[in-house]
């Protein structure tokens, strides 16, 4: 009962500090510029990615509306008392120091104020994390391999099948409008609108399989299938970038996903059940690998 009603005056809170017009929160704003879709980042961009999941925009939310304030409120409120201390209490100011010791009311302040302040936190912490870790009845389930230093995906039979290896795009093979450094070989897609349920998992070493504009981030363990999910609320391409230090080319696999409607991603599934339908495994192109072809 108190849970909900202090999450209600949260949700209170959330609305009105979408309109609150602090600087911090403008220039977090201005920073995203309504890129529609884009799930990278831009020059100049602060702040996270825009989200295109609940997950995300509740990230963005936590972090933008909530967290930013707090700290920077905190910031300047201890900012303030180092400059009284220094402007009142300089030995040339205040030549006789107090002798007090012990004050209860300060120390029972400095004691609970910070307690509700994490309590503030925390709840829309668990929030967050219990709607990152309850899998809702998926769609469609998609295998992600962490591979040194490439991801692979594996469509399962009820998606036609098959599976892919995805692969930097080395600078000169880049066509126009394609970023450096996060174009793949062999996208992953989607279809919008859809839950898909990760299932995420290393050949080699740990890896972590991220997507800011999905709110996905998890480790890819091998031994261990790790799952998660998100459903993309609009059509566009989004990356991610391997998040945990994995080898030498560890800042050159990049994750990247289109997310399209469901005709497409249909015509895309029967492309690609005969494109990749050749190779028995998608490890087995292994060979063939353009390993450092992104310098
Ligand atoms: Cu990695």
């Amino acid at each position: 009962m108190m849970l909900r009603t202090i999450s209600h005056v949260l949700d209170g809170a959330r609305k009105g500090a979408r309109a609150f017009p602090a600087a911090a929160l403008v220039l977090c704003q201005s920073a995203r510029a309504d890129e529609a879709g884009s799930g990278y980042a831009t020059p100049g961009q602060m702040s996270l990615l825009h989200g295109t999941t609940s997950v995300a925009e509740y990230i963005d939310w936590f972090h933008n509306s909530l967290l930013l304030p707090i700290i920077t409120v905190i910031s300047l409120f201890v900012l303030g008392l180092l400059i009284y201390v220094i402007v009142k209490f300089n030995a040339k100011a205040n030549p006789t120091p107090s002798r007090t010791t012990h004050s209860t009311v300060l120390e029972v302040a400095w004691t609970i104020i910070p307690v509700l302040i994490l309590v503030v936190i925390a709840i829309p912490s668990f929030r967050l994390l219990t709607m990152e870790l309850t899998i809702p009845k998926p769609d469609m389930t998609i295998k992600v391999t962490g591979k040194q230093w490439y991801w692979s995906y594996d469509y399962p039979k009820e998606e036609g099948d098959f599976g892919f290896d995805s692969f930097i795009k080395a600078e000169k093979d880049l066509k126009p409008g394609e970023l450096r450094l996060l174009a793949v070989d062999n996208e992953a897609v989607v279809p919008v609108g859809k839950i898909v349920r990760l299932q995420v998992t290393a050949a080699d070493v740990i890896h972590s399989f991220v997507i800011q504009s999905f709110g996905v981030r998890i480790d890819a363990v091998p031994g261990r299938l790790n799952e998660t999910w998100f459903k993309a609320e609009k059509e566009g391409i989004f990356y991610g970038q391997c998040s945990k230090i994995c080898g030498k080319d560890h800042a050159f696999m990049p994750i990247a996903f289109r997310v399209l409607s469901q005709e497409k991603y249909a015509a895309w599934v029967a492309d690609a059940k005969k494109k990749f339908a050749s190779a028995a495994s998608p490890s087995d192109h292994a060979a063939n690998e353009p390993d450092t072809a992104a310098r």
